[in-house]
């Protein structure tokens, strides 16, 4: 027998693609077939005694059918249930060998396949897009060393610091056990209830209650790894990192009132615009960003590094980009795909190691554990979306739903009958081995002081807030808190947990609720004592914490909605539509009604969305082109003004060319007002200066918003 030397696989960005195509199957031009492949002729009618008689047992077409049907449920997710796709690549910007010897780090010319889903935590899986909530960043590597999972949440800190209070952080969340109500809110009784007895959570509480928990888009949110992991290289050295994502496209959000109104006219709003993005060429990118902290630095920061309601902030430790995340392919099916794949923090390449993160540790466990019962058995990861690509050979055998036909009567290590094959590696050869962390101590449930210091982050997080992004925040307590029927646990999220983080915070949010505006506690002292005695650097405030400063150069990808009747102004609708799609924007017209509207210069054009289906929180800003006949129609018609009024109200770019600029005097609206554009006939910088408006993505400025009738 001629002797055999180990598979090895050379990976690249269709890989993964390649490996799938073996099991789609594609009905056209195809016979319809019984499960077991027997032609069909009739799908409609089953087979009974007479056209009018008793069906019979004896069709298994039928039972087939139903029983198949009958059983196309698997558990959702316990959390993270509602969940969006798409396949993409990974490439490293330069070889990363210094830090770690993860093959998907070394060669800037390879692209990794990866799948992506993102997700909301707390919903069903038919619960809407856009509630607020934590989203889910997960990402799985089809390395040619193994799969490797980065697990993350577009927030990077946790509500709890150990993994033994995870059941009941999210049965608090979850729907109440009595009613099952509410659906996708945390803005309930039971979850303020935990928060205000945990002050563990209170950094997590800041991060929710920011427009960080909802996205204008996926495309447009960070990730993060949220854990300190470590990355070791060749040499054995290791050191720890925090990874991020950092989206090119920026970093941006919705306002509250945009949440609930999509919730209603779009529950599919994130997913659809993933998709869409990607069958549109428009394909969403992040980059890899690294926080690298060699160990013997680790304790200088004075942050527990293994406490996963912290941050490093990027002021103390800067992020390196190190790689682009493009995301390229939708999936050819949401439940093979999206639902079926399966993602777990345990699964490392040599190269990427755990830290004793008390968190992290229990993901390890979870995640495979919930499989098993969602995914019915211990062989998920032999479904085609959860394959690796590299050789899997082990003794691991059986079990519900086994696909592989090992081969061979040696079953067990060591053996001489199969030759002693597989055989182990050695590390040099690419096996995985732990790094060798010296531990020692008793075994105790016990937190360590460090893991004490609850609320100065979240006061540093409040703190660096712009005005605008702290006053969501106030709002946003006071919706959820306002939603809570028990008195006591609105006083005491107040009293114990807001006055700890921020006596302005505390004080508006009380006042909001009719509460007495509360006086400092005595945690404070003995926080802020422990924080001290860790010598947490008394950073004031870290810009990059604020949206406010992250990039706003660009409005690729954005949509603009167009309001429009017959005799709009054709040149106008032109030049700005040439300008807006230069710059990598979409128009979206919109009008009373389908079909098409004529311009003036008697061409027709197609409308996209009637008013009916649509409002202006689909769009990142508006825009009227003059022309008297169309614009006098939009002055008379109540849902084009509470259309403008709204955009104006949530603060978004509005542009209008020549009489156009009558449609904001109708609505009340300050044509002066900043992010306001108005275009005077003949006006050539119109499209420039609308486009920068755009880019701004909000005008925060805008004093008079809240009178504005929207
Ligand atoms: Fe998860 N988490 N989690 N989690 N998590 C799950 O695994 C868990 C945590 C995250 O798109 C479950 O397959 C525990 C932090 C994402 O399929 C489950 C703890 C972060 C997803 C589970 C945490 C996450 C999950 C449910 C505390 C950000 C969706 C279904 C110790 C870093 C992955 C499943 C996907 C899903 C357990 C905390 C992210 C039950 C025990 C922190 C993105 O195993």
């Amino acid at each position: 027998m001629a002797k055999k030397t180990p598979e090895t696989v050379s990976i690249n960005e269709r890989s993964k693609d390649a490996a799938l195509e073996k099991d789609r199957s594609d009905p056209t031009g195809q016979r319809l077939t019984t499960d077991l492949g027997v032609p069909v002729e009739d799908t409609d009618n089953s087979l009974r005694v007479g056209a009018r008689g008793p069906t019979l047992l004896e069709d298994f077409h039928l039972r087939e059918k139903i029983m198949r049907f009958d059983h196309e449920r698997i558990p959702e997710r316990v959390v993270h249930a509602r969940g969006s796709a798409a396949h993409g690549y990974f490439q490293v910007y330069e070889s990363l060998a210094e830090y770690t010897k993860a093959k998907v780090f070394q060669d800037p010319s390879k692209k990794t396949p990866v799948f992506v889903r993102f997700s909301t935590v707390a919903g069903s899986r038919g619960s809407a897009d856009t509630a607020r909530d934590v989203r889910g960043f997960a990402v799985k590597f089809y390395t040619e060393e193994g799969n490797w999972d980065l697990v993350g949440n577009n927030i990077p800190v946790f509500f709890i610091q150990d993994g033994i209070k995870f059941p009941d952080v999210v049965h608090a969340a979850k729907p109440e056990p009595h009613h099952e109500i509410p659906q996708a809110a945390t803005a309930h009784n039971s979850f303020w209830d935990f928060v205000s007895l945990v002050p563990e959570t209170a950094h997590m509480i800041m991060w929710i209650m920011s427009d960080r928990a909802i996205p204008r888009s996926f495309r447009m949110m960070e990730g993060f790894g949220v854990h300190t992991f470590r990355l070791v290289n060749a040499q054995g050295v290791s050191r720890f990192v925090k990874f991020h994502w950092k989206p090119v496209l920026g970093v941006h959000s919705l306002v509250w009132d945009e949440s609930q109104k999509l919730g209603g006219k779009d529950p599919d709003f994130h997913r659809r615009d993933l998709w869409e993005s990607i069958e549109k060429g428009h394909f969403p990118e992040w980059e890899l960003g690294l926080q690298i902290i060699e160990e013997a630095d680790a304790d200088k920061l004075g942050i527990e590094l293994l406490d996963a309601t912290k941050i490093i902030p990027e002021e103390l430790v800067p992020v390196r980009r190190v790689g682009k995340l493009v995301l390229n392919r939708n999936p050819t099916n949401f439940f093979a795909e999206t639902e079926q794949v399966a993602f777990c923090t345990a699964n490392v390449v040599p190269g990427i190691d755990f830290t004793d993160d008390p968190l992290l540790q229990a993901r390890n466990f979870s995640y495979l554990d919930t499989q098993l019962t969602r995914l019915g058995g211990p062989n998920f990861n032999q479904l085609p979306i959860n394959r690796p690509l590299a050789p899997v050979h082990n003794f691991q055998q059986d079990g519900f739903q086994r696909h592989t036909i090992d081969v061979g009567r040696a079953n067990y290590f060591p053996n001489s009958l199969g030759g002693g094959c597989p055989f182990l590696a050695s590390a040099e050869q690419g096996a995985y081995r732990h790094f060798p962390e010296k531990v020692t101590g008793e075994k105790i449930r016990k937190r360590a002081e460090s893991f004490q210091d609850h609320f100065s982050q979240a006061g540093l997080f409040f703190r660096s807030m712009s005005k605008p992004e702290r006053e969501h925040i106030i709002l946003a307590l006071q919706f959820e808190l306002g939603k809570v029927e028990r008195e006591e646990v609105r006083k005491r999220v107040v009293d114990q947990i807001l006055v700890n983080i921020d006596s302005e915070l505390a004080t508006e949010v009380a006042e909001g609720l009719g509460l007495p505006v509360p006086v400092m506690t005595a945690v404070k002292g003995k926080i802020e004592k422990v924080a001290e005695s860790l010598g947490v650097p008394r950073l004031d405030k870290s810009p990059a914490l604020s949206m406010e400063n992250q990039k706003k150069d660009s409005i690729k990808t954005r949509r603009i909605g167009v309001l429009i009747g017959d005799g709009f102004d054709a040149a106008d609708l032109q030049a700005t539509k040439a300008a807006i799609e230069k710059a990598g924007g979409e128009l979206v017209l919109i009008s009373r009604r389908l079909g098409t509207v004529k311009g003036s210069d008697g061409q027709s054009v197609k409308v996209d969305k009637s008013a009916v289906t649509t409002g202006s929180f689909e769009y990142d800003a508006v825009f009227v082109p003059g022309g008297a006949p169309s614009v006098a129609v939009l002055k008379k018609d109540g849902d084009s003004l509470h259309f403008i009024q709204e955009a104006y109200r949530h603060c978004k770019a509005i542009g209008v060319t020549k009489e156009a600029a009558e449609l904001l005097q109708a609505g009340g609206l300050s044509a002066s007002s900043p992010g306001v554009v108005v275009g005077a006939a003949g006006g050539q910088d119109f499209p420039e200066k609308f486009i920068e408006a755009i880019a701004q993505h909000r005008h925060w400025s805008r004093h008079d918003k809240d009178l504005i009738p929207a």
